[in-house]
């Protein structure tokens, strides 16, 4: 049974530069499945987009939304003039007759409120927890409205919502040929992710310090000046910036280090970094928190440690010999493989068309 699919992508960036987060890959991998099993697929993004073998449809318009991370609970939607997302979901108005299924990846209210007036039915894959009031009123009338069409990535994702049994867990997917199995490790502890205060990256420095063992840290630097607080407060731990490496240069360093530390100030609805670590054979220590809750195999592949505390991160590292850094790939390869989620993410589609 193969679908006619309408992809819609997050506003927060073209495909490809990198500002749309981790939506970005989530979206181009599930594309990439889909496309593998027959289905038939078009991707609606913000004009900019690069993307190598994906049919892309890129719309015009103001990329100027609010990053909802960045929003406080009460803040109203707010949507500017000429806005990509309002341009994108008109192209959807207009060519829904041709599809069976739109998937929508963006973040955003107005998503969820066409809902109803689309006559196409809408599958939503809600990217962060619960952030704002507005947001988790909307998300939680098509939940109850529209069946099976809320999907999330993990359960800790979805129990910040009150709905969290109407949502659908995806969990997410990598396309692990890329990722190369790294058997022997140098010493270096390794840490990635954007290098912002929610990402928690001073944790991870200071435990480099005190441990003595070299940090590298990939990502982008979003936020110098915290950054440079870092710098002043640890000026002795031993850790080099690398920079932001696009994913085969990243996995071919990260793969090379003893184990991934994943400091998450907030609650990370999955932890994309996280099994990209692990199909590199690389051990994870990380905080009890969020998603990464549900993919660290305590003592098997990681360690959970309690949340904030450099001491639990000191002492796990102690114990990093105990892991087998094949057992790490298998469970890449067992539960993050394409192919797992792609049967994943069929089965939610299946059942969003069944309704
Ligand atoms: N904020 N308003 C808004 N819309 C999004 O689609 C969105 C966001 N913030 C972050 C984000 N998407 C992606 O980076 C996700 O990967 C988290």
């Amino acid at each position: 049974m193969y679908h006619k699919l309408l992809f819609m992508s997050t506003p927060m960036g073209a495909i490809g530069s990198g500002l749309g987060g981790g939506v970005e890959l989530t979206l181009s991998n599930i594309a990439t499945e889909m496309l593998r099993r027959g289905h038939k697929l078009e991707i609606v993004t913000p004009q900019g987009s690069i993307s190598n073998s994906l049919p892309i449809k890129e719309i015009p318009g103001e990329l100027i939304q609010i990053p909802a991370q960045n929003q406080s609970r009460s803040d109203p939607i707010v949507l500017h003039k000429n806005s990509v997302l309002a341009n994108m979901w008109d192209y959807a108005r207009q060519v829904q007759a041709d599809y069976d299924l739109i998937v929508n990846f963006a973040y955003d209210w107005l998503p969820l409120y066409l809902t109803p007036f689309f006559n196409c039915p809408i599958a939503h894959l809600i990217s962060m927890g619960s952030l704002t009031d507005v947001m988790d009123q909307i998300i939680e009338q098509i939940a109850i409205n529209f069946p099976n069409t809320i999907g999330v990535h993990s359960q800790t994702q979805a129990a910040t919502f009150t709905f969290a049994k109407r949502c659908i867990c995806l969990l997410n997917g990598l396309d692990l040929s890329i990722y190369q199995f790294c058997p022997k490790p140098t010493q270096n502890l390794a840490w990635v992710g954007r290098i912002s205060p929610e990402k928690g990256l001073e944790d991870a420095v200071a435990a480099a310090e005190i441990t003595g063992i070299p940090l590298k840290i990939f990502g982008f630097k979003q936020d110098i000046s915290y950054w440079e607080k870092i710098c002043q407060e640890y000026p002795n731990a031993p850790i080099e910036y690398v920079g932001f490496l696009p994913t085969v240069e990243l996995q071919k360093e990260l793969g090379k280090c003893r184990s991934l530390l994943v400091t998450p100030r907030w609650i990370e609805a999955f932890g994309n970094v996280a099994i990209e670590a692990l199909a590199c054979g690389v051990p994870l220590i990380a905080y009890r928190r969020g998603g990464l809750t549900e993919i660290v195999q305590e003592g098997k592949t990681g360690f959970l440690v309690e949340p904030d505390s450099v001491q639990g991160l000191v002492e796990a590292i102690k114990h990093l010999d105990e892991i087998d850094r094949q057992t790490c790939r298998q469970q890449a390869e067992t539960l993050y493989s394409l192919e797992a989620m792609g049967d994943r993410t069929e089965e939610w589609f299946q059942k969003i068309l069944r309704n």
